[in-house]
């Protein structure tokens, strides 16, 4: 466990600004979290320390062409469909040091125990740490796990701009390579990972079993009237780009409490990214960005969430002199989880004598593109206080030991 620990500190370290080692909630610095953003130097000096860790392990790296990191774990019979389980080491900005490297070095260690305990499994094992999954540095989300599934081509992935207009393919550096990894050679995935929600903290339980993913839907939305003089533009002259995108954020805010009281409970919708240019006090803004997040296992409540807000945003591109326009980022349905993994979560839970209950993800994942093209599930632990996305996200060292006991009986028992 220790080296557990080791390995989530160290490279909480290294998602950070200041580089600050941070071994317990009360160490945690409210405001400097992590800012791995695919790409930067943070994301490379992390990746250059997983690796080395992983080759220690053993395991056989390789880099495909999206920046996507695989670390093989022959099995007796490697002609055999593989074990698969990872999860991101990029974070959002000001993010915790949990979020994704949990499923990382759970998978990490799993193989470690493995390998110590000589446990012989037919299966080979692979371990998977996918690219850009939070869509922080390149506003897509999930390219990582997307690209394997085929539903994005690598040209495409690579090609996508960050907000300083860096294409992937030129901030990967070293961690691109040729590989390509066929999902038709996987059995399973398991994903390890915190929960980030308030649910097994306020019930006390230590394991969740993922039953199904949210659906997520991304939108930018760009507004754009006329930049003028604030002293000197009558009120009745203005074209206020700002004025509208308030508009637009409140009516997401109320739209959402509404569904969200009206059905099962899990609807949501955020605008989380407000960007005003040119930002400046006596400048009436001319143009505004918006990224608004739309999220349910239902897809029928997000289908006419955001046709109500594609309605409304069409509605300000009709005042005279404005235009708005809404792009899709991420378009993702909700997924089931495979039964069969299900299965296998709940023989560890009882072999390890834990209490567990089954969920939903609020949170998108990797898991839910994999879950398209192989047989896979989720092992949620608690988040501190249900906080994530944020510096004062924690999950205790004995829920991170927790789960990863149960991801390395259930790796066991899938590949054995
Ligand atoms: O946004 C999400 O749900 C995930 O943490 N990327
Ligand atoms: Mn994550
Ligand atoms: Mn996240």
């Amino acid at each position: 466990m220790s080296r557990v620990k080791e390995n989530l500190i160290e490279l909480g370290s290294l998602g950070r600004k200041d580089g600050a080692r941070v071994e317990s909630y009360e160490q945690l610095d409210t405001d400097k979290g992590l800012w791995r953003l695919e790409g930067n130097e943070l994301s490379k000096a992390s990746k250059d320390y997983l690796v080395e860790t992983m080759e220690e392990a053993g395991l056989e790296i390789r880099f495909d062409r999206a920046g996507n990191i695989f670390g093989r774990k022959e099995g007796t019979d490697p002609g055999r469909k593989a074990v698969m389980s990872g999860s991101h080491l990029d974070s959002v900005k000001n993010g915790g040091q949990f979020d994704g490297p949990l499923g990382v070095i759970g998978a990490l260690e799993a193989v470690r125990v493995i390998n110590e305990e000589g446990f012989e499994h037919s299966r080979p094992i692979e371990v998977a740490v996918f690219v850009g999954e939070e869509g922080s540095a390149f506003e897509r989300g999930l390219i990582g796990s997307e690209v394997l599934t085929g539903a994005i081509s690598y040209d495409e992935v690579l090609n996508l701009a960050n907000s300083d207009g860096e294409l992937l393919k030129n901030v990967l550096g070293d961690y691109r390579g040729e590989f390509l990894m066929d999902l038709g050679g996987v059995e399973y995935f398991v994903e390890l990972h915190p929960e980030q929600g308030p649910v097994l903290d306020t019930e006390g339980i230590p394991v969740g079993i993922v039953e199904s993913i949210t659906g997520l839907y991304w939108l930018r939305v760009v507004i754009e009237g006329e930049e003028n003089h604030a002293g000197t533009t009558p009120m009745k002259m203005r074209k206020d780009a700002l004025v509208k995108a308030a508009e637009i954020v409140s009516f997401v805010h109320e739209k959402a409490l509404d569904m969200a009281e009206k059905t099962n409970g899990s609807f949501v919708a955020t605008v989380g990214r407000l960007e005003v240019h040119p930002s400046a006090t006596n400048i009436i803004p001319g143009r505004v960005e918006l990224g608004i997040d739309i999220r349910d296992v239902n897809q029928g409540n997000i289908d006419v969430f955001k046709a109500a807000v594609t309605d409304k945003v069409a509605e300000v591109s009709r005042v005279p002199g404005m235009k708005a326009k809404a792009q899709v980022l991420v378009d993702k349905p909700p997924c089931l989880c495979s039964g069969e993994v299900i299965e296998a979560i709940e023989r560890a839970v009882r072999e390890l004598g834990l209490e567990a209950r089954k969920m939903s993800s609020g949170a998108a994942h990797d898991a839910q593109n994999l879950a398209g093209k192989v047989k896979t599930a989720m092992i949620f632990v608690q988040s501190a206080n249900g906080i994530s996305h944020s510096p004062r996200e924690w999950t205790s060292w004995e829920d991170v030991e927790t789960g990863v006991n149960v991801l390395t009986r259930v790796i066991k028992d899938l590949s054995g």
